[in-house]
C-alpha cells in the first residue's frame, strides 16, 4: 500500500464510522428540538387566545361563525395545520376546516393540563398541543392545536445531508494535512538519517536527526546506543587479547576492513633514493617510528604512501607517473611521490611548518614566526597533496591516514573532492592552549582544515582536550567532551588520543651485543675511563628538546656534588636537524658553547663532563649507546610523546639503567616508574641526576621491568591498529546505518 494510504485509508474508515453513529443521533435531537419548539408557540397561541376565548364561551349563544372566524384569525400567518376547541365532555365542539379527525379531545376524566403529542399519519407526522382553556377560574375546555410536521422531516433528511458533507469535508482535510505532515517527517527522517550516515549530526541529536520530528530520537537514539555498545564491548575485548605486532595488523586489514583501500600522507617519504658520490644510488630508510608503525600496514594492505621526494636520485627511480615500489627486498606497495620546488620546500616546510606551526605548538619559548608568502606556500603544497590523494584514489572512500601538522589543511581539502573518504589525521606534537594558538593570524583555517577528517588523534588526553578548548573559542563548533567528537561545517571529527610508541621487539635490539660489551665499546668511542659513570642523552637539535637546560643540570649536579666531578660525563648524541634555520644553527652554536664551557671549567685531562655527539647514527648505534648508559636523560621543554625514553626503556633488556623524563613529555604520563623532573628547575633534576646515579640495581630493576611491560604492551602496532580499528567501527556504523535508512526507505515504498 502506497506510503500517504496507510494514513488516508483508516481515517476514512473511522470517519465513516463515526458519521454512521452521529446521523441518527442528529436526527433525533432535531426532532426533539422541532417538538420542543412546536410546544413553544402552542403554548404562547394558547395564551394569546385564552383571553378572547374565554369571552366568546361565556357568551349565552355561542356564535361558531365567530369562533372560526377567530381560528381562522390566528392561522393567518402562523404555519398551524387545525385549531380545534374541546369541551369539557370532551367533545370536538369547534373546528376549522381539514381538522384531522384522527385528533382526539381529552377524556371528560382528564386533568386539565396542557401537553403536547406527536402523532403519525400516513402522510406525516402531526404536533398536536393540547391547552386548557379556562374562564373566571374554572376551565371550560381545551384548545387543541394541530401543527403539520412534514416540514420536519425534511429539514431533517437536509441535516443529515449537510451532515455527510460536513463529515466528508473534515476526512478530506485531515487527510490532506495528515498527508502533508507524514511527508514532511518522513523527508526530514531521511534528512537526519542521511545526515547521520555523513556523521555529521552526532553531537547534533543521537541519529542527528537535526530536520526530524523528536518522536524519532529516542528510537535513533537507542539505535545508535545499540550500535556503540556493541562496538566498544568487541572492541575492548579485541583489545585486551590482542597480541600487537605487524600479524595483528595484518588481521585487522583482512578482517575489519576487508580489502579497503589505504593511503597514508606524510612529509617524509619511508624510503628514498640519494646519489652517492660515487654515482651510486642508495635506498635509504628514515630511522623513524612513524614509518615503522605504518610499514607494517602498507605491506599489508598494498597501498599508496604520498610523500614529498627528497632524495637527490628519487626523480630518476620513478616511473612515469612518480611511483617506486618498495620496499627494495620485495616490493609490495607503492610510493607516490611529489615535488616541491625549492621555493616551495622553503616556504611551507621550513617556513610556516617549522618555523610557524612547530614553535606554536610547542610551549619552548620560542617565538613562531609567520610570513604571508609561508603560508601562501603551504596552502598551495597541502592542495597539491590533495591533488594527488584524489589522483591516486581507486575509491570514492578510501581510508587515508594524514600525518602531522605539515598538512594541517589536507583533511579539509580532501573531504572537499572525497566526501565519503575516512580521513584518520594524527598531529604528531603537542597542541596548545586556545591562547597560545590565538596569535597564529590563520588559526580559523587551519582549525577548519584540520576538522574536515574523521578522525583526529593526539597523543595525549591533555592535548585533546586543548584541542577541545581551541575550536570552542574560535569556531562555530559544537564541541561534545562526552563523546569526544566536534561538529563543524557538516562533518562529524572524532578527536582521540593515541599514544605512539615504538615496535617491540625493536628491531635495533636485534644486532646489539650484551651490554657490557656496549658499555666497552662507547667507552672505547667516547674515550670515557672504564670508572666513569654516563649518563645520555639522544635527539635531533631541538630548542624543544631543552638539551640546554639538561647540560646545565649536568653542571648544577657537578657543583652540588664535587665527587661525580672525574666520575660521571653526560653523552649528548644530537642529530642536526632543520639546520636551514636561524634558529636551529644558534642553538647549535648554544649547545657547543655551553659544553665548552662546563669542560673547561670540570674537565681534566681524559675526563670530559660533556661529549658531543652531534651527527646521526644509525638505529643500532643509538640503541648501543642507551644500552651502556647508567641514565638516560630526557630533558624535553615540551613533546608530543618522546620516544627516545621509550626506546632507552626497550634497549634495556639488563633492566637497569634509570630514566630520568621531563614531566612536559607526552611519555610522562605513561612511564611513571621514571625520575619524572621538571627541566627548568636545576636543582631539582640535578638532585635526580644523583638519585639516579646512586639508585641500588633493584629499584632500578623493578622501576625498568614495569616500564618495559608497558612499552611491551603498549607498542607502535598497537597504535597504529587502534587507529584502524576505530575508522573500521566508523565505516561499520555509517553501513549499518545506510542498511537501516535503506531498508526504512524501502519499506515506506511499499
Ligand atoms: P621528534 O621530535 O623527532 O618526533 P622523538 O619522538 O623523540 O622526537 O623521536 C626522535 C627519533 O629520532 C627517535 O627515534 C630517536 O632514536 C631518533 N634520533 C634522535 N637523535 C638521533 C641521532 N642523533 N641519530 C639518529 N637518530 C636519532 C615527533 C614529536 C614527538 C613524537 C614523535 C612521534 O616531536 O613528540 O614522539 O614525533 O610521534
Amino acid at each position: 500500500m502506497p506510503f500517504s494510504l496507510r494514513f488516508v485509508v483508516p481515517l476514512a474508515l473511522a470517519l465513516a464510522a463515526i458519521a454512521y453513529a452521529v446521523v441518527p443521533l442528529v436526527d433525533r435531537l432535531t426532532f426533539q428540538w422541532f417538538v420542543r419548539d412546536l410546544d413553544a408557540r402552542g403554548a404562547l397561541i394558547a395564551q394569546t387566545a385564552q383571553e378572547p376565548l374565554a369571552e366568546l364561551m361565556s357568551e349565552p349563544r355561542v356564535a361558531k361563525t365567530r369562533v372560526l372566524r377567530y381560528f381562522d384569525r390566528i392561522m393567518q400567518g402562523e404555519r398551524i395545520y387545525g385549531l380545534g376547541f374541546c369541551d369539557r365532555a370532551g367533545k370536538l365542539v369547534y373546528a376549522t376546516n381539514h381538522f384531522p379527525q384522527a385528533v382526539r379531545c381529552p377524556g371528560a376524566n382528564e386533568r386539565p393540563q396542557a401537553r403536547s403529542l406527536v402523532l403519525q399519519l400516513s402522510d406525516g407526522p402531526l404536533h398536536i398541543w393540547t391547552n386548557p382553556i379556562a374562564a373566571e377560574g374554572t376551565a371550560i375546555g381545551d384548545l387543541l392545536i394541530v401543527h403539520d410536521m412534514s416540514f420536519v422531516e425534511r429539514r431533517s433528511a437536509d441535516t443529515k445531508k449537510y451532515v455527510l458533507i460536513l463529515f466528508a469535508g473534515i476526512a478530506l482535510v485531515v487527510a490532506l494535512i495528515t498527508m502533508l505532515i507524514a511527508e514532511i517527517s518522513w523527508r526530514g527522517w531521511v534528512a537526519g538519517v542521511k545526515a547521520l550516515l555523513s556523521g555529521e549530526t552526532l553531537l547534533r541529536s543521537p541519529l542527528g536527526l537535526k530536520a526530524t520530528s523528536p518522536e524519532l530520537r529516542p528510537i535513533a537514539r537507542d539505535l545508535q546506543a545499540l550500535v556503540r555498545d556493541l562496538e566498544a564491548e568487541r572492541h575492548a575485548r579485541d583489545e585486551s587479547q590482542t597480541v600487537w605486532g605487524p600479524e595483528a595488523l595484518r588481521r585487522i586489514l583482512r578482517q575489519d576492513l576487508k580489502g579497503d583501500e589505504i593511503m597514508i600522507v606524510s612529509n617524509r617519504e619511508p624510503y628514498l633514493h640519494v646519489r652517492r658520490k660515487d654515482n651510486v644510488i642508495e635506498i635509504q630508510r628514515p630511522a623513524s617510528g612513524l614509518v615503522t608503525a605504518l610499514e607494517p600496514v602498507m605491506r599489508a594492505c598494498s597501498g599508496t604512501w604520498i610523500a614529498h621526494g627528497a632524495g637527490s636520485a628519487d626523480r630518476d627511480t620513478v616511473d612515469e607517473n612518480d611511483h617506486v615500489m618498495v620496499p627494495p627486498e620485495r616490493p609490495s606497495y607503492r610510493i607516490r611521490r611529489v615535488w616541491l620546488s625549492e621555493e616551495e620546500e622553503k616556504g611551507y616546510y621550513f617556513g610556516f611548518a617549522n618555523e610557524g606551526l612547530w614553535p606554536l605548538c610547542h610551549i619552548a619559548h620560542t617565538r613562531p614566526t609567520f610570513r604571508a608568502p609561508d603560508w601562501e606556500h603551504y596552502k598551495n603544497v597541502n592542495q597539491r597533496f590533495a591533488d594527488v590523494v584524489v589522483d591516486e584514489a581507486r575509491t570514492e572512500d578510501p581510508i587515508v591516514l594524514v600525518q602531522d601538522y605539515h598538512f594541517a589543511l589536507l583533511p579539509r581539502m580532501i573531504r572537499e573532492r572525497l566526501p565519503r573518504a575516512t580521513i584518520i589525521t594524527f598531529w604528531h606534537i603537542p597542541w596548545p592552549n586556545p591562547e597560545a594558538f590565538g596569535i597564529l593570524p590563520w588559526r580559523e583555517e587551519i582549525l577548519d582544515g584540520m576538522l574536515g577528517s574523521s578522525i583526529l588523534g593526539f597523543h595525549t588526553q591533555f592535548h585533546c582536550n586543548n584541542f577541545f578548548d581551541t575550536v570552542d573559542r574560535y569556531l562555530e563548533a559544537r564541541v561534545d567532551r562526552e563523546t569526544f567528537s566536534i561538529s563543524f561545517g557538516g562533518n562529524l571529527t572524532e578527536v582521540r588520543r593515541y599514544p605512539i610508541s615504538i615496535e617491540w621487539p625493536p628491531a635495533a635490539l636485534q644486532v646489539q651485543l650484551p651490554v657490557a660489551d656496549c658499555r666497552r665499546q662507547v667507552r672505547e668511542r667516547l674515550g670515557i675511563a672504564p670508572d666513569v659513570r654516563i649518563g645520555v642523552g639522544v635527539d635531533r637539535l631541538d630548542y624543544t628538546k631543552g638539551i640546554l637546560e639538561r647540560l646545565a643540570a649536568v653542571e648544577r649536579l657537578l657543583e652540588l656534588e664535587p665527587r661525580w666531578v672525574g666520575k660521571f660525563s653526560f653523552v649528548q648524541a644530537a642529530a642536526p636537524s632543520r639546520a636551514s634555520i636561524e634558529e636551529y644553527q644558534n642553538l647549535d652554536a648554544k649547545v657547543r658553547a655551553l659544553a665548552e664551557r662546563i669542560n673547561k671549567r670540570f674537565g681534566r685531562p681524559g675526563y670530559l663532563p660533556i661529549v658531543l655527539a652531534i651527527e646521526h647514527h644509525d638505529a643500532a648505534r643509538v640503541y648501543e649507546i642507551y644500552r651502556a648508559a647508567d641514565l638516560c636523560y630526557v630533558s624535553s621543554l615540551h613533546d608530543g610523546m618522546n620516544l627516545v625514553a621509550k626506546e632507552f626503556v626497550a634497549s634495556r633488556d639488563d633492566e637497569q639503567g634509570v630514566l630520568m623524563l621531563s614531566q612536559f613529555t607526552g611519555a610522562a604520563r605513561e612511564l611513571a616508574e621514571a625520575l619524572i623532573v621538571n627541566p627548568y628547575d636545576l636543582e631539582q633534576t640535578a638532585a635526580a641526576m644523583h638519585l639516579a646515579l646512586t639508585m641500588p640495581p633493584e629499584e632500578q630493576r623493578a622501576r625498568m621491568r614495569s616500564m618495559r611491560h608497558l612499552v611491551q604492551e603498549f607498542n607502535v602496532y598497537r597504535w597504529a591498529g587502534r587507529m584502524l580499528v576505530d575508522a573500521a567501527r566508523m565505516r561499520h556504523r555509517k553501513r549499518v546505518l545506510a542498511r537501516v535508512a535503506g531498508g526504512a526507505r524501502r519499506a515506506a515504498a511499499q
